[in-house]
């Protein structure tokens, strides 16, 4: 004890928790995944995990193209997107039409980019490669959800979290998940800023008095005193989170940041499955 005061228990101000890391390792190994799923780390990254020629392929075919954004009402600063995500087309609790026939669209865009290999398949291989389950794309009313959406948030993410037991009424997939992990592969990253930042805090009912009107984010203060995580991504870098940590992007200087991203659910049978 370094004060005169009695500290039964742990300081606030030095406390650590052992459990609140980020591990590195060459591959998704099965421990990793489970211990992600547990509880044991709030962070995996793998260095390396696309080689770097398959990460220039994808960016240069990406670097040619117009980018749409997400809802502007919803995510300000504007992140930009090539591709289609769901959480542009939630209505009711529920996935509107809209994203069905938008996901048509998805398709032929990501294969107008003419790409030698599919890079979401890619990610998906790398991802379950040590894990018995397996992995898959999710599916809804028996329809396959999206595979993927490359994102570009240069002017960062709000401090938000991801959890679609709360976003959905009901299931979001077919099979009920029972962990859930948001996956990134950086294919360009900023010379400074763009750092993903996780903090040791959950939602919480009085979290909502937080809320920034009409967004998906909140307030920088509701994470205020939380330990947190700040990890600089490098390209070929995969880097799976437990998103029901808040967690936040910071603003890029310098260059683009493009990501592949998509949710992954651990689904009861024990199979991974995706959704972006
Ligand atoms: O781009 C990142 O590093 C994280 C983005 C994010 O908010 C997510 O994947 O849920
Ligand atoms: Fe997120």
């Amino acid at each position: 004890m370094t004060s005169g005061k009695s500290t039964q228990g742990l300081s606030p101000t030095t406390s650590h928790d052992p459990f609140f890391r980020a591990a590195t390792a060459p591959a998704f190994t099965h421990d990793l995944l489970a211990g992600l799923a547990a509880g044991r780390y709030a962070a995996v990254r793998v260095p390396g995990f696309l080689p770097r020629e398959r990460c220039d392929e994808v960016l240069a075919a990406l670097e040619a193209r117009a980018f749409d954004s997400y809802g502007k009402a919803r995510v300000q600063p504007p992140v930009m997107r090539f591709g289609v995500g769901i959480s542009d087309h939630m209505a009711e609790g529920g996935v509107s039409e809209s994203y069905w026939s938008a996901l048509e669209g998805h398709r032929e865009v990501w294969q107008g980019l003419g790409l030698s290999f599919d890079p979401f398949r890619a990610c998906r291989e790398g991802l379950g490669a040590h894990w018995p389950g397996g992995v898959a794309v999710g599916r809804r009313g028996g329809r396959q959800l999206g595979d993927g959406v490359a994102r570009e948030p240069n002017q960062g993410f709000q401090v938000h979290f991801d959890d679609a037991l709360r976003e959905y009424a009901g299931d979001l997939l077919d099979e009920p998940i029972v962990g859930q992990f948001a996956f990134n592969l950086y294919l360009s990253v900023p010379p400074s800023g763009g750092e993903t930042v996780l903090w040791r805090h959950r939602w919480q009912p009085e979290d909502e008095a937080y809320r920034l009107p009409a967004s998906y984010g909140y307030d920088e203060a509701v994470v205020r005193g939380a330990e947190f995580l700040e990890i600089a991504p490098r390209v070929g870098e995969a880097l799976l989170i437990d998103p029901r940590y808040f967690h936040a992007v910071r603003p890029s200087r310098g260059a683009r940041r493009i990501a592949l991203g998509f949710a992954v659910g651990l689904a009861a049978s024990g199979r991974l499955l995706t959704w972006a």
